[in-house]
């Protein structure tokens, strides 16, 4: 990737001179599980997705109606398509039984705009999204700062997802060495030090951490019709609440009605990760070319961190939420967890 200077560089790199020299670097030395990062426009852009960011970057125009969700790898995308695509679509697919996603993976519902969206697209051979049914879905990892123009003017709205990034770290760290390069690897002690030195300083597909979360919930802050900001800890915690949250926001609020009777508790059931593992396509299938689809899926806990971490790797990331802390961000639910402990499951 021909890549552009950064425009928001203050997390890794200091001034032009060192992002020249640090730029080819910079693509061979920053490996995250074998895979190659290049520091691009503020944010670690994995090296076999970068023509596809750009032509993301430049191609895609919004609508007023698109629904867009965000999110940093491993914080509940998967969960948050599965519920979106079934919230916006409870009407045409009211009987559970003969409900897409037990055929279709919640990738391919609500594709990614930098992997599947763009995917082999050259010069004027660009997807046709104009037959996509309105809304259109769509999901992003990218950070907020880089999208298109397009997607901050246009009234389109942005769901985002954040999750404890103790969580986080130890869901990226079962999954990375499952992906087809690593087949084999087995996580040890060492592997996880050696990626939760790059995740604290932010080194790691999409990251740092802080500047993606922060990114989105400010502009949640100014504008709340515009981008709706959840934690995965919440939905966990109160799966029902931000159900009703999230068609409202979306524009399909449930009816009286709907809330008297069980829609609400049958897609909550219907997008479990227990009822998704166990649906033949998300175990047998691939529909990402890097790894097969069950490695989507692993325990989908709050908490699960304290079965690898050990007390001090445990208290470096915590200090990432000091920085958080001082742009005036802390997690609702997350700290709720830290004091009360066992109430989340
Ligand atoms: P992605 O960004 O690569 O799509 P993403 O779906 O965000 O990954 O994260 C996967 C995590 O969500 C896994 O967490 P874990 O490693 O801690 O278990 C996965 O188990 C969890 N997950 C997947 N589906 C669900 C679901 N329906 N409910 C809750 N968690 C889920």
């Amino acid at each position: 990737m021909a890549a552009s200077k950064p425009t928001d560089t203050k997390s890794q790199v200091q001034s032009e001179d060192e992002f020249k020299q640090g730029e080819i670097a910079l693509q061979k030395d920053q490996l995250w599980f074998g895979y190659p990062l290049h520091f691009y426009q503020g944010f670690w852009c994995l090296n076999m997705i970068s023509d596809i960011t750009i032509s993301f970057q430049t191609n895609f125009q919004a609508q007023d109606t698109d629904v867009i969700l965000a999110s940093l790898p491993k914080t509940g995308t998967t969960w948050l398509k599965s519920l979106l695509f079934s919230i916006v679509n409870r009407k045409k697919y009211s009987d559970v039984s003969q409900h897409p996603l037990h055929s279709i993976t919640p990738h391919e519902l609500i594709d990614h705009l930098e992997f599947e969206v763009y995917k082999n697209c050259h010069g004027n051979d660009l997807p046709d999204l104009t037959k996509i049914p309105l809304p259109r879905l769509f999901a992003t990892h990218m950070p907020y700062l880089p999208l298109p123009e397009s997607i901050k003017t246009s009234k389109c709205r942005i769901i985002y997802v954040c999750r404890n990034p103790l969580d986080n770290f130890v869901s990226s760290c079962h999954f990375w060495p499952k992906l087809d390069l690593n087949k084999g690897m087995k996580l040890d002690v060492n592997i996880m030090e050696e990626h939760l030195d790059k995740y604290c300083k932010g080194i790691f597909p999409f990251g740092p951490y802080e500047d993606h979360l922060l990114g989105y919930w400010k502009e949640s802050m100014k504008n709340s019709n515009k981008v709706l900001f959840l934690e995965y800890e919440g939905l966990k915690k109160e799966p029902k609440d931000h159900l009703k949250r999230l068609a409202e926001f979306v524009g399909c609020p449930f009816s009286k009605e709907e809330e008297k009777g069980n829609v609400i508790d049958e897609i909550i059931e219907l997008c479990s990760i227990k009822s998704l593992k166990e649906m033949e396509i998300n175990k047998r299938g691939k529909y990402y070319e890097w790894f097969e689809n069950k490695a989507l899926f692993r325990k989908g806990e709050v908490g699960d961190w304290s079965n690898y971490l050990t007390p001090s790797m445990a208290k470096r990331i915590e200090e990432m939420q000091e920085r958080l802390k001082e742009a005036g961000f802390s997690f609702t639910y997350y700290n709720h967890l830290k004091a009360k402990d066992s109430s989340f499951g």
